[in-house]
């Protein structure tokens, strides 16, 4: 199969769109250059096809700060507009999906939802997991963990040895203007050898590259995301100053973004999220070009239950995902996942689900636990 091809078998005949709400507490507070979240809230899609029914998570926060999506605007557009046109005539596979609604702007992750949600049920079918049918070269990828900005630096310094110890590959710290310089320095004092990166979540402009030149000492693996998310010049501009490469997340948002990325030399690094992009098959084309161009990519995260965390799996598992992903265990998100959960072994590596399509499901108990509100898109309304 040429790459592609991925999208999932024969045609898919929908009767209903089911779409959960769903919170679950964090077993601690996010902290981001953008704000804190202490309860993941994320929406479940449910498409049922009759003989096989699939699953997809949607990733827009509870505020439009990590990108234009909420949750609350995904939850209209998936039940006025995504819904309805999945229900509208059969679909020959999931990449259907993504030509069926090309004619909608933006909501990239409501659009991984319900794409991810049709390739579960359409893989299902056929008993294929969804890491075979991307191309996965693997079945075990290695993981490292991403640590929000604590209260102090001893307090993170002691979550990031409960992480190491746990065996996680690389340590990502969040980092924001004024939580700098210092307290990398002091993790990198305490932590000589252990990988690390940081993230500033676009919160820096280009006249801080003074704060990236103290940085660019410290030994990192890379810097995520330090200026605007709509500037690749600025980024290109600061990348020239830099030893260290500089990795983009919110500014790649299909492959049309990676190839520009790579034309300007914006970054030497790039990190892939399905729901940034709008789906796992726009997440498989940007690895492609970047596996084409050499760029080194890895799969990042956005908090996901198990549902979305078993997507980004089968990504992290292709041969062009060269570094650790933020594809951290269920315990180090949730007490109790969604779903059976996914657990880290010594090694810091986590398994790929073999299993058909996405290879897990919600549990009933837990998801009806946690469900804070549903709807039920049917042919009929
Ligand atoms: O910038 O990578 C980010 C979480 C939510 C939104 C944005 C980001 C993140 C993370 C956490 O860094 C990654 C994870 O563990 O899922
Ligand atoms: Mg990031």
């Amino acid at each position: 199969m040429s790459p592609d091809d991925a999208g999932g078998g024969p045609g898919l005949s929908l009767r209903s769109v089911a779409l959960f709400e769903v919170a679950l507490p964090l077993v601690r507070p996010f902290r981001t250059s953008f704000g804190e979240e202490t309860n993941k809230r994320a929406i479940l899609v449910r498409v049922d096809g009759g003989d096989v029914a699939g699953w997809g998570e949607c990733v827009a926060s509870e505020e439009p700060r990590y990108s234009e999506e909420w949750l609350a605007g995904s939850w209209l557009a998936l039940q006025t507009i995504f819904g309805p046109a999945l229900l509208d005539a059969p679909l020959a596979d999931a990449r259907a999906v993504g030509e069926r609604l090309r004619w909608v702007r933006g909501h990239r992750m409501a659009k991984a939802a319900v794409e991810a949600a049709v390739l579960d049920a359409t893989l299902r079918r056929l008993g294929r997991s969804l890491a075979d049918e991307l191309g996965a070269v693997r079945d075990r990828v290695p993981c490292g963990v991403s640590v929000g900005i604590a209260a102090t630096v001893g307090a993170m310094i002691e979550e990031i040895h409960g992480y190491l110890g746990h065996g996680y590959r690389r340590v990502k710290l969040k980092i924001e203007p004024g939580r700098d310089i210092d307290v990398i320095r002091a993790v990198r004092e305490a932590l000589p050898d252990t990988p690390l990166s940081v993230d500033a979540n676009g919160a820096y402009r280009l006249s801080d590259a003074p704060v990236f030149e103290a940085l660019d000492e410290m030994g990192l693996v890379m810097i995520e995301q330090p200026l605007d998310h709509e500037d690749l010049v600025e980024h290109a501009a600061l990348q020239w100053r830099l030893r260290t490469p500089i990795c983009l997340d919110e500014s790649i948002r299909s492959a049309r973004d990676a190839a520009a990325a790579i034309e300007l030399e914006a970054c030497r690094v790039i990190n892939i999220k399905p729901g940034r992009v709008g789906g796992v098959l726009e997440a498989k084309r940007i690895h492609d070009v970047c596996l084409k161009q050499g760029m080194p990519v890895w799969i990042g995260g956005m908090l996901e239950t198990g549902v979305g965390r078993a997507a980004n799996l089968a990504l992290a598992a292709l041969p062009g995902v060269t570094m650790p992903g933020d594809t951290s265990a269920s315990d180090r998100y949730f007490a109790e996942d969604l779903t059976v959960p996914f657990v880290l072994a010594p090694d810091g590596t986590m398994a790929v689900p073999t299993g058909p399509g996405l290879g897990v499901e919600p549990r009933p108990e837990r998801l009806e636990a946690c469900t804070v509100r549903r709807a039920v898109v049917t042919r009929s309304s």
